[in-house]
């Protein structure tokens, strides 16, 4: 799918959906006020664990076919790359274990993702000096942000796996983006373009009423 294809699916997400997780951040639904900072327990506050694993998107799924997906790497970085799903593949492989968060209140312990890790794609596109920010870009339209610190974690990284399987397309396969100790909004999903900024570039959530962090140990919900 090329980017001029993109605004035509952003057009057919779900007003009613965004509208509703916007009143959540509005009146600040699920924040329990008792933040767990010393991390005593494995489920943040005010989070509930699901065995299941729940689907949130827009309303759209993109059906990007693993010959088609692109990912490139854009903005401030001494290496502009790209590559196909087989290029991708072909790269330092990297397996970790770990637990998503969501901010609507559900938690799952133990996902088996294999991807390539932030420190092998940051480690081949050399971020210039001035980049602090990142911005992912999806196929469906969506786009959240981080800073470069937080995507340099060393448990964040492009997952193609999830328990020895193929990424389904539902969780944003053929590749999404995993960032383990932040709430799940800031993992996009069927991404397309990492872009290097030098000044913080809220996303779609995040000029919709949520943090712009999103810690949840903290309940860094809502913004
Ligand atoms: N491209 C894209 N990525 C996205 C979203 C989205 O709508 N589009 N939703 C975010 C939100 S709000 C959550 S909670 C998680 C949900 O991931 P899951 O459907 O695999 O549980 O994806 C995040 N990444
Ligand atoms: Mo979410």
């Amino acid at each position: 799918m090329s980017d001029d294809e993109k605004p035509g699916l952003i057009g057919q997400i779900k007003d009613k959906l965004i509208r509703s997780k916007e009143k959540w951040a509005e009146e600040g639904r699920a924040i329990t006020g008792r933040p767990d900072l010393g991390h005593v327990n494995r489920l943040p506050p005010g989070q509930k664990l699901t065995a299941n694993w729940p689907v949130l998107d827009l309303g759209v799924q993109p059906d990007v076919k693993p010959q088609n997906w692109r990912l490139r790497v854009t903005g401030l970085v001494e290496n502009p790359l790209h590559w196909t799903l087989d290029e991708f593949r072909a790269l330092p492989a990297f397996e970790e274990v770990s637990d998503i968060h969501c901010v609507t209140t559900w938690s799952r312990y133990d996902n088996h993702w294999k991807g390539v890790s932030s420190k092998t794609l940051l480690d081949l596109v050399r971020p210039k000096p001035e980049a602090g920010h990142i911005v992912f870009h999806a196929y469906d339209g969506y786009t959240t942000n981080v800073s470069l610190k937080v995507f340099s974690d060393p448990n964040v990284l492009l997952a193609y796996e999830w328990e020895g399987q193929p990424l389904p397309r539902e969780h944003g396969g053929p590749v999404r983006v995993v960032i383990p100790d932040w709430y799940f909004w800031k993992s996009a999903k069927w991404v397309n373009r990492i872009e290097f900024v030098a000044d913080d570039r809220p996303g779609f959530w995040e000029v919709r009423g949520y943090h712009n962090e999103g810690d949840p140990w903290k309940e860094e919900r809502y913004g």
